[in-house]
């Protein structure tokens, strides 16, 4: 016999012979009843049998024991789902060690970092794979709206040779005999291609040495990036909005039962725009320095269910190669901008600057050596037109979307200040 899923099962709902096979969710004994509460990647589905049936013993199974069972179903009230399953066969298909080393209850006791430690085992809980289940809808939403676009995947090399966002932050990496760092962005490398494919996204991986342990920092974390060519800072911002009122209306319409079960409410935001001078006044911040946590929170409170965007920040808080305002080196704002949602930043992006001297002009004034960045300048010399882009932190994303307390939650496997296995 075929295996069949249980979420089929349940749908057709017909009294008919099948094969199953899952993890032991849960046990119990009513007098000389015995249920099984079996769980596969689509569902559960209980298995009853009294004392007279041949497999009555082997319904005691430790929780997430590996099983196969076969038998009949039966049209029940009492059960989930409304049918259930008296066994012919059980078999054991692996056993799981107990006591088993966490809690896998939909409520886990068990605090996150030892639930990290076993992270494959964390993953049997139906609140962890609703996360995740919520997360590849996410970055399948991302892609799907931007090849409709007529975007091109790119894939950007992992081994750098220099810094594309600011001199710290790099893990080193020994290439032979060149000195080489992990990529912190796809960043130079989206900008070549927009100036010759014009449309260009990725979902791709990034390294950030960053000392400090938060709960909205990863060391490793995934990029959604695009850059497109003859576009401002206005242009992609709407991008940037669109991108985000699909991806939620996909979330809404795919997860429903994830949603349910993480108990979060979702609305497709509507987008807001302010210039940073506006925000920060707003936030009783100072002009020239970023947003703090507090600040970011308080904005996004003030326009709720919006993706807030602050544009034309200053330049001495925005990276190189964001353009200023009026192509001119010593202007004060740039064309750059940032965006927050459901309190917290997701999102940045801008205008990059494409004509070379200028570009060697701003590497200076960063106190960076335009040396180091010879052939992403030269790259600009062959026909480079204005071009913008930005790039949303998928984990970032999930965790703000989900009201996750900490991002290491929306990691499948979190790389951070001591973590490294599993
Ligand atoms: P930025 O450095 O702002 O911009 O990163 C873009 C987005 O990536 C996410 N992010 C992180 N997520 C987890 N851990 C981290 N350490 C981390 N750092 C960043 C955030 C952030 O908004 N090249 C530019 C983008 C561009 O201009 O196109 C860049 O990387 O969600």
């Amino acid at each position: 016999m075929e295996r069949r899923y249980i979420k089929d099962i349940l749908e057709k709902g017909k009294e008919e012979k099948v094969l199953v096979k899952g993890w032991v969710h849960e046990t119990r004994e009513l007098g000389k009843i015995r249920f099984l509460i079996l769980r596969d990647v689509t569902g559960i589905i209980q298995v009853v049998a009294v004392k007279d049936n041949s497999e009555f013993k082997k319904m005691n199974q430790s929780r997430e024991n590996v099983i196969s069972v076969s038998g009949n179903l039966v049209k029940s009230k009492q059960a989930p789902g409304g049918i259930e399953i008296v066994p012919e066969k059980i078999e054991v298909i692996a056993e799981a060690e107990q006591p088993l080393p966490i809690d896998v209850s939909d409520f886990s006791k068990t605090e996150l970092p030892k639930r990290l430690d076993y992270r494959f085992l964390d993953l049997h809980r139906k609140r962890t794979q609703a996360i995740f289940k919520i997360q590849s809808v996410i970055s399948t939403a991302f892609r799907e709206h931007f090849i409709k676009k007529g975007f091109v995947e790119f894939q950007p090399p992992s081994i750098i040779s220099s810094a594309s966002e600011g001199g710290t932050e790099l893990f080193p990496a020994k290439y032979f005999e060149k000195n080489a760092y992990l990529a912190q962005s796809p960043q130079l490398y989206k900008q070549m291609i927009a100036c010759s494919m014009e449309k260009a996204m990725t979902i791709t991986p990034v390294w950030r040495a960053e000392k400090h342990n938060t709960i909205r920092h990863l060391n490793e974390s995934r990029q959604m990036d695009i850059e497109m060519a003859f576009a401002n800072q206005e242009i992609i911002m709407k991008e940037l909005e669109e991108v985000i009122q699909y991806i939620v209306r996909q979330v809404i319409e795919r997860c429903e039962k994830e949603l349910d079960l993480l108990n979060v409410k979702l609305k497709v935001p509507k987008g807001v725009y302010l210039s940073y001078e506006e925000a920060i006044k707003k936030v009783k911040g100072k002009i020239g320095e970023d947003f703090t946590p507090e600040q970011e929170k308080k904005l996004c409170e003030m326009y709720p269910d919006s993706v807030v965007f602050t544009h034309s920040w200053p330049s001495s808080i925005k990276p190189f190669y964001i353009m200023p305002k009026n192509q001119e080196k010593n202007a004060k704002y740039t064309e750059g901008f940032d965006a927050l949602y459901r309190g917290i930043e997701i999102s940045s992006g801008g205008q990059r600057i494409h004509i070379p001297e200028l570009l060697e002009k701003m590497i200076k004034k960063k106190g960076l050596n335009p040396k180091d960045f010879k052939s992403y300048i030269d790259s600009f010399r062959y026909g480079a037109p204005e071009h913008a882009g930005w790039s949303i932190g998928l984990e970032r994303f999930t965790m703000v979307l989900l009201n996750l307390g900490n991002i290491r939650e929306a990691c499948m496997f979190p790389r951070d200040r001591d973590r490294l296995v599993p």
